[in-house]
């Protein structure tokens, strides 16, 4: 959680915004590459929580969030080079079928969500997959993350010859087992999702992962009356 967030503020919210909320602000400054990472699955698949727990290092059991869905930070490569992610929850949108164009547009990765209890959420990824190849891009790098890895055995919903066989046909190296509640995997999963990104970045894409997450508050100027 970064010392300055807490929740309900935001990064984010795109309602409130002054100047350091500028996509310029953010491209001038850093000029570190940055990745946009998308969150995708069912509704109640725990997105929000993963996206909370990571934020704010806490466990919110709350299911409507919304306000902030978009989070930065930072990470240094492997060969010390510093970057950095921008991750975006649904806020709830999915539930409605109204995921929008820019939710998908310029996403460099997906990580698709299931809840290890739950095999709806687990059934309906191959949709989600396919949305992400026709929203963002075909190449998109995709990664499978199963939640609530907390429950008990006999509660466990989902076979793990189900995950091992998604995983092969849609060409997934990696699946990450987290606890929102808990906590467990969730900094090593987005460390390894970075690291698996690291030096991929097409610079042409900047601007847009900048301007979609955060949209410039369109002024006037004023015009001059002499
Ligand atoms: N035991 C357990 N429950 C969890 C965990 N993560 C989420 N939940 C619960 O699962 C439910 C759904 O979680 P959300 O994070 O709201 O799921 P979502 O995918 O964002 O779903 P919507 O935004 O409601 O569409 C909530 O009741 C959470 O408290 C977890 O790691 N362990
Ligand atoms: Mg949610």
């Amino acid at each position: 959680m970064s010392k300055d967030s807490k929740p309900g503020d935001g990064d984010s919210s795109g309602d409130e915004q002054d100047e350091t909320s500028t996509p310029e602000y953010y491209y001038n400054k850093s000029k570190i590459p940055t990745y946009k990472v998308i969150l995708l699955g069912e509704a109640g698949s725990g997105k929000t929580s993963l996206f909370w727990r990571y934020k704010y290092g806490s466990f919110n059991k709350g299911t409507t969030l919304q306000g902030t869905d978009r989070f930065k930070k930072e990470f240094v490569s492997d060969n010390g080079e510093k970057m950095q992610m921008i991750l975006w929850d649904t806020a709830g949108m999915e539930r409605m079928g109204s995921l929008t164009f820019h939710y998908y547009h310029g996403a460099h990765a997906v990580i698709l969500v299931f809840a290890l209890n739950d095999s709806t959420t687990f059934d309906s990824l191959t949709t989600w997959n396919d949305d992400a190849s026709r929203y963002s891009s075909p190449e998109v790098k995709r990664f499978l993350v199963a939640t609530k890895s907390d429950v008990e055995k006999d509660q466990v919903d989902v076979p793990k010859e189900k995950i091992n066989s998604f995983c092969r046909n849609k060409n997934i190296s990696e699946i990450y087992y987290t606890s929102a509640k808990t906590g467990d995997g969730i900094d090593e999963m987005f460390q390894s999702v970075m690291k698996s990104l690291s030096g991929s970045l097409d610079k042409q894409s900047q601007d847009d992962v900048w301007a979609l997450a955060f949209p410039a508050k369109t002024k006037k100027k004023k015009s001059c009356s002499c």
